[in-house]
């Protein structure tokens, strides 16, 4: 048994600046840390993350609450339980919070005791955390690496919130790693030449004023290309549109050929089905609003399965949304946050749910980050086969691709890279 002996949370930084909470668990031999993301262009059914809206402190988003919610609720009725025994502690957070999106106790607090209780158990067995919670694991994720950033993310200009680049031709994770890399300067080169700023965004992309988004997947064929590759063959492109966030009465206010329009679901999916015949698209999230479940469902009959639709602010990692979904047949994949639903337990619930109709998974990280890197262990333990966690700069970032690179260098011979396909 893994006794856990002593739980202390305490209020830290986000990659933003913003306060996030940290948790420490210490059983009889070992010790856990977690520190929870934080998104921005968050969904509204997503678990709470409870915020001390103190606005004399840190404009409001303070996160003492959460972690008084961890210290003087949550500490005592763990303390004494087998940090081992995930679904336990998890049902029991669950139980105590009493609601259903978490708001409470904050999904903050719950996520972080939860990752933090598994970070212990491994850390007092001496083994990595993806080796924990999958003894087999050994399916190392292609990276879906977000080398534009726009939308909530950056003030580029651009509605669509990132533009990623995925190495189809690599053999392996550090090899796709080094593909990214390489196109990601070359990139800056690009946009350095063409006097556009390479300044970053939140998730360490560029972020320059272009007219259109087709003007920013121009620049990547382009980038593609000097880095010596072929766009389609070798590195393929993926969108998140976090079409959310600019949707409004109704209708997405996007601009095309330089032009404000203001499109129905039907439109923007023939926008949507030109750009993946002229660029190698493999993947859209968030094509559609949040809600706009007829919007998604139109653009899955016209791409017949040809590429991959991403629910993320549609489905936040939820089970009866997801299972509402594979009903529906709106989407064919979903994306995986931890903070969506706040526990790890349920995390893997959906991950289930997801893999038993066959649908991808994507394990995401937030906008917000920090130094922990347990969504790289995450995404190799669920053998989701796809990650997403940022650009090819910031320490935020990079630290989920470093670990990915250890967890491939510890499974030596038996590492499988996903490619692109499981
Ligand atoms: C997304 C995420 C991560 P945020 O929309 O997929 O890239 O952004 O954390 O701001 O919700
Ligand atoms: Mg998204």
């Amino acid at each position: 048994m893994t006794k856990i002996t002593k739980v202390h949370a305490r209020q830290v930084l986000d990659s933003r600046g913003n306060p996030t909470v940290e948790v420490d668990i210490t059983t009889e031999k070992g010790f856990g840390r977690a520190i929870v993301p934080s998104g921005a262009s968050t969904g509204a059914h997503e678990a709470v993350e409870l915020r001390d809206g103190d606005n004399t402190k840190y404009l409001g988003k303070g996160v003492l609450n959460a972690v008084k919610n961890i210290n003087e609720i949550i500490a005592p009725k763990v303390i004494g339980l087998d940090s081992n025994e995930q679904e336990k502690i998890d049902r029991l957070m669950i139980d105590l919070d009493g609601t259903e999106n978490k708001s409470t106790l904050g999904a903050n607090a719950i996520l972080a005791v939860s990752i933090a209780s598994a970070r212990a158990t491994a850390n007092e067995n001496n083994i990595m955390l993806y080796r924990h919670l999958n003894p087999k694991a050994n399916l190392i994720p292609m990276p879906m690496m977000n080398v534009i950033n726009g939308g909530a993310h950056a003030d580029s200009g651009l509605e669509i919130q990132e533009f990623m680049i995925m190495p189809a031709s690599a053999e392996t994770f550090s090899e796709a790693l080094r593909m990214g890399a390489e196109v990601f300067h070359h990139l800056k080169a690009i946009l350095k030449e063409s006097k556009h700023s390479v300044s970053v965004g939140d998730e360490g992309g560029f972020a320059p004023k272009l007219q259109s988004n087709e003007e920013a997947l121009e620049y990547l064929i382009k980038a593609i290309t000097r880095a010596k590759y072929r766009p389609w063959d070798d590195i393929k492109i993926a969108l998140d549109v976090a079409a959310n966030e600019f949707y409004s009465d109704g209708k997405y206010h996007i601009k095309i050929d330089g032009k404000k329009e203001q499109l129905h679901s039907g439109d923007l999916t023939s926008y949507y089905d030109m750009l993946i015949r002229k660029y190698p698209i493999v993947s859209i999230e968030d094509p559609m609003a949040e809600d706009d479940w007829n919007g998604f469902k139109k653009l899955m009959e016209k791409t017949e399965g040809s590429i991959q639709i991403v629910g993320d602010d549609l489905f936040v990692t939820n089970t009866k949304r997801i299972r509402q979904g594979i009903t529906d047949e709106v989407a064919n994949a979903v994306l995986i946050k931890l903070n969506q639903i706040g526990t790890i337990t349920e995390t893997l619930e959906a991950i289930k749910l997801a893999h038993s109709v066959d649908w991808n998974c994507i394990i995401s990280h937030r906008s917000g980050e920090t130094e922990d890197t347990t969504i790289a262990d995450f995404a190799v333990a669920t053998n989701a086969g796809q990650i997403k966690t940022g650009s090819l700069s910031r320490t935020d970032r990079i630290a989920k691709y470093n670990q990915l690179l250890r967890i491939e260098e510890q499974l030596g011979k038996n590492a499988i890279f996903a490619g692109e396909g499981k």
